[in-house]
């Protein structure tokens, strides 16, 4: 796929797509089916949605203008949700990979100074240009599988300047992409070396830089790694204090490596997901139903840092906490591109059902960052949506290394292929 940057040509007069399998995960029905279905598209919007024996009448004053699209009975999704990565960074951790492979963990790297720390270094050196062209990299391939809207991260930067650089960066990549780009500051993502020995100072710099971040349009919410590696519950809980102060919504990686309580903290701050979650407590899951925060499992990095330790699907599941799948993508603990394997991963690792998996890269996964407008597909929300070389979206979860994505579209425009 090839995109030239600058503004993007208005959206064509509209389109109706007829005859197509639809899962639109509107409540009410199992995967929000509609058989044999239909969608009006006008204006960058979804005008109508339903079966296509009751099509309204008010589409046939539309006819001259609608270009008409026969789907002949393939799948329609809403464009997929990707509500966790770490898309921008310099570098790779390969070398660290095969450390691990040696017996190495995850911590005992990060606690000798390599780990995110040396992503941040790589981070620090490379230019603007650099980090936007591998982050585009890699958002294509997203994109390639069908998500039309990505959440970004920053936490490889840990300077002022260089968050600010990487949210841009991100920010950018929603400009100059068909892709919806929703940024988080994770300036609270590993202590820099400047601060080595001083968290709290670090963490009130963090805190001084958000005013500035949140004044020049570069962030959308704010997360931070609540772990033994990472900040501790009160660091943690100084900056949400921040973030709420300026409105800003609040998310967390908790509970992935131990027990923190930070999911129940981040509940108290109505946090929109807490995200990992291999060891939350039953605590941390009934604070969170209660919030009605999301629970966002990455089966990625369980899978790629060799866990053992499952999140407590069941006992979600059963408190009614909606659960939400994503890549997670980074170059540390999930150098994943893939969100279909996810949906793969979640059912055969984690027990999650395929349609529960499903839900947890559309509809939840919208909630998850606070969007009302896409994830399901009906009149008045967006037109993000997937044409897929199958019949039915369980194929989806069960096939993996496959992509059977025929044509995407996102904001009413159809995305070249
Ligand atoms: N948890 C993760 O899995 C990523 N960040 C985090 O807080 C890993 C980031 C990395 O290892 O680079
Ligand atoms: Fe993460």
């Amino acid at each position: 796929m090839n995109h030239a940057p600058g503004p993007r040509p208005a959206p064509p007069p509209g389109q109706l797509w007829r005859h197509a399998r639809l899962a639109s995960f509107q409540p009410g029905t199992p995967w929000g089916w509609v058989e044999d279905a239909a969608l009006w598209v006008e204006g960058g919007q979804l005008r109508w949605v339903g079966p296509d024996a009751e099509l309204p009448p008010a589409v046939d004053g539309h006819r001259p203008t609608l270009q008409e699209i026969d789907l002949l009975g393939a799948l329609v999704t809403p464009g997929l949700i990707d509500a966790h990565t770490h898309l921008v960074y310099g570098g790779d951790r390969a070398a660290e990979f095969e450390q691990r492979l040696q017996g190495a963990s995850y911590e005992d790297i990060a606690r000798a100074g390599g780990g995110i720390r040396s992503t941040v270094a790589a981070t620090r050196a490379a230019s603007d240009e650099a980090l936007f062209q591998a982050a585009a990299v890699r958002a294509r391939a997203l994109m390639a599988e069908g998500v039309t809207t990505v959440e970004i991260k920053s936490g490889y930067g840990l300077t002022e300047a260089d968050e600010a650089r990487c949210l841009a960066v991100a920010r950018r990549l929603g400009r100059e992409l068909p892709l919806g780009v929703r940024t988080t500051s994770l300036a609270a993502h590993a202590l820099p070396p400047e601060y080595a020995g001083q968290p709290d100072a670090y963490i009130d710099a963090a805190i001084a830089w958000l005013a500035g971040q949140q004044r020049a349009g570069l962030v959308d919410a704010v997360d931070a790694f609540c772990e033994t590696i990472g900040f501790t519950p009160t660091q943690t809980e100084r900056l949400f204090h921040a973030a709420q102060a300026l409105g800003l919504p609040v998310k967390l990686h908790a509970e992935q490596l131990s027990d923190q309580g930070g999911a129940a903290l981040a509940a108290r701050f109505g946090a929109l997901s807490c995200d990992h979650l291999e060891h939350l407590s039953p605590a941390g899951i009934a604070a969170m139903a209660q919030a009605g925060t999301v629970a966002l499992l990455l089966p990625g990095a369980y899978y790629f840092l060799r866990e053992t330790k499952l999140p407590p699907v069941a006992a979600l599941r059963a408190a009614g906490v909606p659960i939400a799948i994503a890549t997670d993508h980074n170059p540390g603990s999930s150098p994943c591109l893939s969100l279909l394997l996810m949906l793969n991963m979640a059912c055969t690792l984690f027990r999650l059902t395929p349609e529960e998996a499903w839900r947890g890269v559309t509809v939840n996964a919208a909630r998850a960052l606070g969007l009302h407008d896409r994830g399901r597909l009906a009149a008045g929300l967006r037109a993000d949506f997937v044409v897929w070389n199958a019949e039915h979206p369980r194929e989806l979860a069960y096939r993996y290394g496959h992509n059977p994505c025929r044509r995407v579209v996102q904001g009413g425009q159809e995305v070249a292929r």
